[in-house]
């Protein structure tokens, strides 16, 4: 399929896992792509592999400046934005009794207030052309309440429901808003952290078995960035085997 022929996206948390993965996919289906990840080494390593038309961008979402000087630059090189996947987030693995109110500030800033600046700037450029696809990754630890990262948990509860009024503010421009909630996925991530020792558990649970990987959230990524899913925003997509149902 070459769904995003002529389409230029943004995909932030880029340099790995599951937004290196939806990067990937974009570009190989036709889209200019934006390689966005604070690991600016590591995004230009990601778009050097993509090739074709995929542009590396060193940013901090949390940092106000870097995020408008990216926006900045996409209008500039590539001339507009039809798509913005946010994949970009702190995955701590943090006890609620060690839990610091620092600790707690450090992942809202980039897990809510980063995507809070990606959507301002992102919705102003897509405004322009009366188009955009915007998905934003979520988590379904809201559903299951996991434990190990409190902090974690109520942020991704906070994207699915700012995406939900995002939607309903944005679709005068025709701009939808969605999320794609991923369980467990084996990303480099996580397997730098002890959650990598939750796949059994989570796959106890799992309708289907297996263990995630980031191959298998980008299908649900794709379609909702896509021009034919205008009918669906507001959204969220559980993309986890059915470990959880809601
Ligand atoms: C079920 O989003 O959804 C661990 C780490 N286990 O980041 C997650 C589950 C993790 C999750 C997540």
């Amino acid at each position: 399929m070459k769904r995003f022929e002529g389409r230029v996206a943004i995909v932030t948390g880029a340099a790995q896992g599951i937004g290196r993965a939806i990067a990937e996919r974009l570009a190989s289906e036709g889209a200019t792509v934006a390689v966005v990840d604070v690991n600016a080494m590591g995004a230009t390593k990601a778009a050097k592999v993509i090739g074709g038309k995929a542009f590396a961008v060193g940013c901090d979402i949390g940092d106000p400046d870097a995020v408008a000087k990216l926006h900045r630059k996409v209008a500039k090189t590539a001339g507009k934005l039809d798509v913005q996947v946010n994949a970009a987030a702190i995955v701590p693995f943090v006890p609620w009794d060690a839990l610091t109110f620092d600790e707690w500030r450090r992942v809202m800033r980039v897990n809510l207030d980063g995507l809070y600046l990606m959507c301002r700037a992102g919705s102003d450029l897509m405004r322009k052309n009366g188009y955009g696809r915007i998905v934003n990754i979520c988590s379904n630890s809201i559903f299951a309440g996991t434990p190990n990262m409190a902090h974690y948990v109520a942020s991704k509860g906070g994207v699915l429901t700012f995406s939900r009024a995002l939607a309903t503010e944005l679709g005068a421009h025709r701009i939808t808003v969605n999320c794609v909630a991923p369980g467990l996925t084996d990303t480099e991530g996580v397997q730098k952290t002890k959650h990598k020792d939750a796949f059994g558990f989570v796959e106890m649970l799992q309708a289907i078995k297996g263990k995630g990987t980031p191959a298998d959230i980008v299908p649900a990524v794709a379609f909702l960035a896509s021009e034919e899913a205008r009918w669906v925003t507001g959204q969220t997509l559980v993309a986890d085997a059915g470990m959880v149902r809601w």
